[in-house]
């Protein structure tokens, strides 16, 4: 299954670019992304931190000052990187895609043994399928963070399945469960198809609380975009910590995307609305927005959300075209509570779960899949500028049940 990414770019491609000399656009720019997913370089050391903060570009410095309160006739300029398209390559072939399975299964593998080794314990040497053994995987289930809630309803429609199918094998019984877990995400990510705009770029709007991976992930974001051959803006809308508009620079400049930036202070609207002034002459395909996330003021905070959400769409209708929440898989149940709090105030369209290497509570994404019905369209699982993954329902499940041989 292609995920939200590349259905994306197909569409925009289609719509954009003449048609090459062969093969459809469409198919083209799908092949042109997953290549970007193959090309990935191979992980570094497991534990790796992310590339040091390099200092900022000193261009970023220069409009920080220029800077005034209200919207500005004239945006500032970019303060780094370069916007050039850089050419494409495209290898041959997709022979690297085990390896990017085998990464993925690695990187879950803290709640593969959390859910997936414990479900085979439980397995091991039944005979039957009886009361007990039920009970014994509800409480696999729940552990592994799937939720009360979804765990009583996984196990219910399994129950029905063993009645109708007349089951008696436990083994039948785990392919069953893997299915019905299956089917779960893909309930949700099916309608998940966005409109590309016919013109302008397509706006990202990024929320999420503190530490969660926002910038992380936008920079990641940026990189995918890039090497598919889009062109990016980012904008650094969380004026609430100066080091958080310098983390974005830093990854601006490594991605070698432009940024547009204010002082720390700033009103994050007035960012937004002299970004989306600078990018609507300049031909962006990407404009992804950086916000506060800080939960203190909650109540400031969603109004905030909501003014930067207004000024977006009056500077260009239909935008933002994807409202993404950034939930941290390690807050387990807490991330759902924030998908609903956000949802509350600004509409969700899309999640990333982030840290997904570093958690055995991985049952989140099935269990925030089915409690907040908003598709998951990435998941973060590493710190590297190549850990971001489309997120895949089919693949995803794979990976978690991936025994030591596959990949
Ligand atoms: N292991 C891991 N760490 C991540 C991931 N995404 C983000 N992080 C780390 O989480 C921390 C907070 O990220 P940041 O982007 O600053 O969060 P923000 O406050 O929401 O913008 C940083 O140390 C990131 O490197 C991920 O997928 N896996
Ligand atoms: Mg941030």
């Amino acid at each position: 299954m292609l995920g939200w990414f590349k259905k994306k770019l197909g569409k925009r491609q289609e719509a954009d670019r003449p048609a090459p000399e062969s093969g459809a656009p469409a198919e083209k720019a799908a092949a042109a992304a997953a290549e970007t997913e193959d090309a990935a370089p191979e992980p570094q050391e497991e534990t790796a931190p992310p590339a040091p903060p390099a200092p900022p570009p000193p261009a970023a410095e220069a409009e920080e000052d220029a800077r005034e309160d209200g919207p500005q006739d004239t945006p500032p300029e970019p303060s780094a990187g370069q916007s050039a398209q850089a050419p494409r390559e495209e290898p041959e072939g997709k022979q690297r895609r085990p390896g990017l399975f085998r990464r993925l299964a690695e990187r879950l593998s803290k709640t593969r043994a959390n859910l997936v080794s414990r479900l085979d314990a439980v397995f091991l040497g039944r005979k039957t399928i009886d009361a007990e053994l039920f009970d014994e995987l509800e409480e696999v289930l729940v552990t592994a963070d799937l939720g009360v809630r979804t765990t009583l309803a996984v196990l219910d429609e399994a129950r029905r399945r063993v009645k109708r199918d007349k089951l008696s094998d436990p083994a039948a019984l785990k392919e069953v469960l893997k299915t019905i877990l299956l089917e779960y995400l893909e309930e949700v990510d099916r309608p998940a198809e966005l409109v590309m705009p016919d013109e302008g770029p397509f706006v990202i709007m990024v929320l999420g609380v503190n530490g969660v991976g926002k910038t992380t992930t936008i920079g990641k974001l940026a990189w995918k975009f890039k090497q598919a051959g889009q062109k990016v803006l980012l904008v650094a809308a969380d004026t609430f910590r100066a080091a958080a508009i310098d983390q974005l620079k830093v990854w601006a400049e490594r991605v070698g995307v432009d940024i547009v930036a204010q002082q720390q202070g700033a009103d994050p609207s007035s960012v937004v609305f002299d970004a989306l002034d600078y990018a609507r002459p300049r031909d962006f395909d990407v404009v992804i927005i950086d916000t506060a996330g800080r939960l203190h003021t909650k109540v400031n905070l969603m109004a905030e959300l909501q003014k930067i959400r207004r000024v977006i769409g009056k500077k260009i209708p239909g935008a933002p075209h994807e409202t993404m929440l950034v939930v941290d898989a390690t807050t387990g149940q807490n991330g759902i509570s924030q998908a609903r709090l956000f949802n509350e105030a600004v509409e969700i369209t899309g999640l990333t779960l982030t840290k997904l290497d570093g958690t055995a509570k991985g049952g989140i994404v099935i269990n925030i899949c089915r409690e907040c019905k908003i598709p998951i369209r990435f998941i973060g699982i590493g710190e590297q500028m190549e850990d971001l993954r489309d997120f895949a329902p089919q693949e995803f499940i794979d990976a978690l049940f991936a025994t030591g041989e596959r990949g």
